[in-house]
């Protein structure tokens, strides 16, 4: 419990920060969005990513907070980019609490923040139970112009049937897929299919995780519509961001 405790200090003490890395369009030559992907920043051990204090707070009314914080800061810092698309993750269950949709509206309200330029980031973990009461939810957002994007795509073991049930505006191609995909015959084929599924099914499509020019390369040629990958940028701060937007990129 020690971990927990540390966490709700580090709320009060403003420990936490976000770090926003660049969506780019398929051409890879401008930036159309950005993903907000929260650390912490500790005042004995320096950052810590989200894998090492996420799944301690996931459960606890904690990890609600965490996540009703990481919406407001985004969403804050998203009023200074006009142009872009702020992504947030929402974690399995941040989306089943009570106060979730409400939450989400009265922020988006309360600081004039366009419905349609907010995407949530849902794992099929987090739409895998209590799936009724999930998909409420996510039409109640999508109605008010909220878009909703399946995260890390492929990797669960039935990702075709939430296609189906739930009205997704966006997948992102996890990162493994990608990975290896110039080497790999099959990793190719399956991120090929699945911009052609995006594209049969009306969706969006982001490919995460390009480290490499031939891995972009084949993505623009397969014309897969949005990238996201250290190859064009790694998670910064806001004001890298920013620069970068106001550089024109
Ligand atoms: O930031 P990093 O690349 O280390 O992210 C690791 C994982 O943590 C990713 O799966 C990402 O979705 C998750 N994550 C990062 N920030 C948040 C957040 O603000 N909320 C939730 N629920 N998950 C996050
Ligand atoms: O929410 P999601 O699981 O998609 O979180 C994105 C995670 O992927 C973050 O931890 C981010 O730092 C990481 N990431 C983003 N781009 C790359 C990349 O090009 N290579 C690797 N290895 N990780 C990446
Ligand atoms: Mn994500
Ligand atoms: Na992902």
């Amino acid at each position: 419990r020690l971990m927990e405790k540390e966490m709700r200090r580090a709320l009060e003490r403003n420990e936490f920060f976000l770090r926003y890395q660049p969506i780019v369009t398929g051409d890879g030559s401008r930036i159309v969005g950005a993903e907000a992907l929260i650390r912490w920043r500790h005042p004995k051990r320096g950052e810590i990513l989200p894998a090492a204090f996420l799944p301690i707070a996931e459960g606890t009314d904690l990890m609600w907070s965490i996540g009703a914080w990481v919406l407001r800061s985004a969403l804050k810092d998203a009023l200074s980019w006009p142009e872009l698309t702020i992504a947030v993750n929402v974690s399995p269950s941040q989306i089943r609490h009570p106060d979730f949709v409400p939450n989400v509206s009265r922020l988006l309200e309360e600081l004039g923040f366009p419905a349609s330029r907010l995407e949530l980031e849902i794992t099929e973990a987090a739409v895998m139970d209590h799936t009724d009461a999930v998909k409420s939810k996510l039409d109640e957002l999508h109605d008010l112009g909220v878009r909703i994007a399946l995260d890390d795509f492929g990797t669960g073991y039935s990702s075709l049937s939430y296609l189906r049930q739930f009205q997704f505006d966006k997948f992102k191609i996890d990162r493994s897929f990608v990975m290896n995909l110039e080497h790999e015959a099959e990793s190719a084929a399956i991120v090929e299919a699945l911009v052609n599924l995006a594209d049969a099914l009306g969706m969006a499509v982001t490919a995460e995780g390009i480290e490499a020019r031939e891995q972009h390369d084949f993505l623009k040629e397969i014309g897969c519509e949005f990238l996201q990958g250290f190859y064009f940028g790694k998670p910064m701060l806001a004001g890298e961001l920013g620069q970068r937007v106001l550089a024109g990129e």
